[in-house]
């Protein structure tokens, strides 16, 4: 099959209907007559399938041919949401599927929510290699993905009585149509047991790894098409199994439980995604996860390499191995023992090859969340490895000590163990080491890597650390979530702005002072507004305007993204507006949404106050009209291609210098939502790319913040002292105000707040306010405000994955690429 869809759509469609109708019989055993939701989405999955796999076998058979250098990209989230519309899309057969459901009397936008979101992932680190995963195939690189087939995936937010409960996410119970089973494709995985030398008569002794107990890796293949049938990559996912299904011998003796012990054992490694984002998780089932998938995916790409060119010696010129973020940094210290233990390859030789294939990407610098594993653990789990470790630990030093390099401080700083806080492995600095190239997701995170968590072996190697911003696909982020505004865009641009973004869609500047188009886009907004009241009543049972500004913070709840800050200016906009409801103000609906991690206390606190302050607020009737606010339950991928095409305003309130990047935020800009935001992550470079009078910047800088924190001015009763709106809110809110039912619950939070305000929500407050107040005057020039909406748009092109994609490889992996480029 070409790369565009067939010339003759009649055809097309025909053909794509008796496809659908050959699978509902055929794959799953059901007629057109008793065919439910899910059989007919199953049906128009596989028959997408089919076409995917063509194209699958012609890319795969033209890199054995080329033998291309490949890029694996490992990663213990991949955040993928639904794939078929995604797939109908990039197949180029979006229409023709719908034609073809519709003949046979179905909906597409009906099936398409009977698919379950694959939630392989916590928020934006899993969501990223999403969308990298579809640019790479989207331009031609050669790459695989290699993670885990989590059995249940980020878990289900529900909401009761405003508190969160997590359930169990069964996004496999209907089966999965998008994968392939591969059980030929499997690999012994080690743990524990003992390492003991054996002498060699040909060489230096060996050390032999004897693990304790050993399970079995099973692969999963996923095809990944690029855009209009570009490159189908493969993302490979594993399974754990135990060796034996069943230990016959003490089910026969009537231990039937204890038969299935070790398959229960093994399979917990794939059981579950660890719902931790940016704290440290700390368990061992963590430390196994990590190293399962690493040395699942290490031995099966070596094999490739084996196969392909019968030596290891190049691998470097033949393979880039990413790491995304320090959860597969084991990686490593696995490589060399394959390279030295397996293969047989000399340890200096095995460090360059180890160093010249890997690379490592940093995605956060909170120091809860960079991981270390005490050197018990490791020693109990993997004792070969940390061997390993100290083996690089000490050639790295005694290279230092030998470039004359004695500063005792430098040296303990650059270590891989960390000896203050009882003796860990620091990962970070593992990564750091076995890799050629580290690179943070914004320019300011790459900068203050530079300066804080790597500031030490930067200074040593200051060659490696790059900066690669962060970017999203379009495909998903504007074409799928879109279409309005799709079809407006390609009305006014023709079809090249999807091809080429980044030069093309800059052709709608001039439009934006033009009146009939930005009634046009404001229109667009307004269709994605009503959908979304629409969604929120069904869910909610909350009417809303959908004339007020849609003033949207979606994301995982953390401390330092400043949710709190958000619910502050609610309440103290809630009471100005109580106190002077004849005020022009601008009517405002505050959506929140996201989940707290299970162990975390204060975030699923600040749920249930933004559950408080809704239900307060909401039934008010002196706001009525003015203000509404809502918290939806369960944010998942799917979730987010609603809210956010309807959002007038994007909250990007971090404090300074703690978001490493955000992507959230791009994904707002794209579809013509204006920002409110801190100097921080990527929201730096749109304010140099937008302007930053097309955006509401406010608050401290990033060096600002620091000072502050190094002053230890963290204490804030004078700052709220100082602010009578900000002592007004918290008052209310430590009052009981929002909680009569129980008016101590925010006693201490509030305290906190107030005693040691970490994440500097009190100073940063009256910023905030005022930037807030800069919204609701755009706001009531209604002009001004889509004309600064569409150049949101027109200049958010730099912010596409295939940007960031073909930096990767031309610096890091230094792969060749082919930009989609705009029809001749
Ligand atoms: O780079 C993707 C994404 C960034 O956009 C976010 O700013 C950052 O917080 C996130 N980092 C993590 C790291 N978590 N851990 N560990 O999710 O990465």
């Amino acid at each position: 099959m070409s790369r565009e869809a067939s010339a003759d759509p009649d055809a097309a469609v025909q053909a794509f209907k008796e496809n659908i109708l050959l699978k509902l019989k055929y794959a799953v055993g059901k007629s057109p007559g008793n065919a439910f939701g899910h059989d007919w989405f199953e049906a128009v999955a596989l028959a997408a399938r089919d076409q995917i796999a063509d194209r699958w076998e012609e890319s795969s058979e033209t890199v054995d041919r080329s033998q291309a250098k490949r890029v694996y990209y490992l990663s213990l989230e991949f955040l993928m949401g639904r794939l078929l519309i995604d797939n109908l899309c990039n197949l180029g057969v979006l229409d023709i599927a719908r034609q073809a459901l519709r003949e046979l009397g179905v909906d597409l936008d009906d099936i398409r929510q009977v698919e379950p979101d694959a939630a392989l992932g916590n928020g934006g680190l899993g969501r990223l290699a999403a969308c990298f995963m579809e640019s790479m195939a989207t331009l031609d690189v050669v790459a695989h993905g290699y993670g885990i087939r989590y059995e249940h995936g980020l878990f289900r937010q529900v909401i009761a009585d405003g508190w969160q409960q997590e359930h169990t996410e069964t996004w496999l119970d209907f089966g999965n149509p998008w994968e392939f089973e591969r059980p030929e494709v499997s690999y012994r995985i080690g743990f524990g047991g003992s390492v003991s030398t054996q002498e060699s008569s040909e060489g230096p002794p060996r050390q032999v790894w004897t693990p304790g107990e050993t399970f079995r890796s099973i692969a999963y293949d996923t095809p990944v098409i690029g855009w209009r049938r570009a490159s189908v990559n493969t993302l490979r996912l594993w399974r754990s199994r135990a060796e034996e299904d069943l230990q016959l011998d003490r089910f026969n003796a009537g231990d039937h439980f204890g038969a299935v012990a070790d398959v229960v054992k093994a399979e917990s490694i794939s059981r579950v995604l660890y719902p931790a984002d940016s704290t440290e998780a700390g368990q061992e089932l963590r430390l196994r996860q990590e190293y399962f998938f690493v040395s699942a995916s290490l031995q099966d790409l070596l094999k490739r390499h084996l196969d392909e060119y019968g030596d290891l010696l190049n691998l470097p010129e033949k393979a880039a191995i990413q790491l995304n973020d320090t959860h597969p940094s084991i990686a490593v210290a696995e490589l060399m023992r394959l390279l030295v233990d397996v293969h047989q390859i000399e340890w200096f030789i095995a460090w360059r090859l180890t160093v010249g294939t890997l690379s490592y990407t940093n995605h956060t610098l909170l120091p809860e969340a960079l991981e270390s594993w005490p050197v018990s653990l490791m020693e109990r789990l993997l004792p070969r490895h940390m061997q390993i470790i100290y083996l690089i630990n000490a050639f790295h030093i005694d290279s230092l000590r030998a470039q004359d390099i004695h500063d005792f401080a430098l040296l303990r700083s650059v270590s891989l163990i960390e000896e203050d806080h009882g003796r860990r492995v620091r990962m970070g600095n593992l990564a750091f080491l076995g890799s050629n190239s580290i690179n943070g997701v914004s320019a300011l995170h790459t900068e203050l890597m530079r300066h804080t968590v790597f500031r030490d072996l930067h200074r040593l190697y200051p060659e490696r650390i790059n900066s690669k911003t962060n970017g999203i696909t379009f495909r998903r982020w504007l074409y799928q979530v879109n279409p309005a505004l799709t079809g407006l865009l390609t009305q006014s641009l023709g079809e090249d702005w999807q091809v080429a973004p980044e030069t093309t869609l800059q052709g709608l500047e001039p439009l934006a002072e033009q009146a009939g188009f930005r009634k046009q886009f404001a229109e667009c907004r307004q269709r994605n507004k009503v959908a979304l009241v629409r969604l929120v009543q069904e869910r909610l049972s909350i009417s809303l305007d959908s004339q007020a500004i849609f003033d949207v913070q979606v994301k995982r709840i953390h401390e330092y993204k400043r949710q709190l800050l958000n619910l502050l200016h609610t309440v103290a906009l809630y009471q100005a507006m109580r106190n002077d409801p004849a005020t022009n103000w601008a009517p405002r609906v505050k959506i929140f949404a996201g989940k707290a991690a299970a162990s975390y206390h204060q975030a699923k606190l600040i749920i249930k106050l933004a559950n408080d302050i809704s239900r307060t607020i909401n039934s008010d009737p002196t706001v009525r009209g003015l203000l509404k606010v809502v918290f939806l339950p369960n944010y998942n991928v799917s979730l987010a291609e609603t809210i956010i095409p309807a959002a007038d305003l994007s909250e990007q309130i971090s404090t300074a210098g703690l978001e490493a990047s955000g992507t959230s935020n791009m994904k707002f800009a794209l579809n013509g939502a204006l920002t409110i935001g801190t100097l921080d992550g990527a929201n730096v470079e749109m304010s140099q790319l937008i302007g930053s009078d097309n955006m509401f910047i406010f608050g401290m800088t990033a060096d600002e913040v620091e000072s502050r924190r190094r002053a230890g001015e963290l204490e804030m009763t004078s700052v709220v002292e100082g602010s009578e709106r900000l002592a007004g809110a918290i008052e209310a809110i430590r009052a009981g105000v929002f909680s009569p039912d129980d008016p101590q619950r925010y006693a201490n939070l509030i305290d906190g707040l107030l005693g040691y305000d970490r994440y500097m929500v009190c100073a940063d407050f009256d910023a905030y306010w005022k930037a807030q107040r800069r919204v609701d005057a755009l706001w009531h020039k209604p002009t001004q405000w889509w004309r600064t909406a569409v150049l949101n748009t027109a200049r958010m092109g730099w912010f596409s994955s295939d940007r960031t994609i073909s930096e990767y490889a031309s610096d890091i992996w230094h792969v060749p690429f082919t930009l989609p480029r705009p029809a001749q």
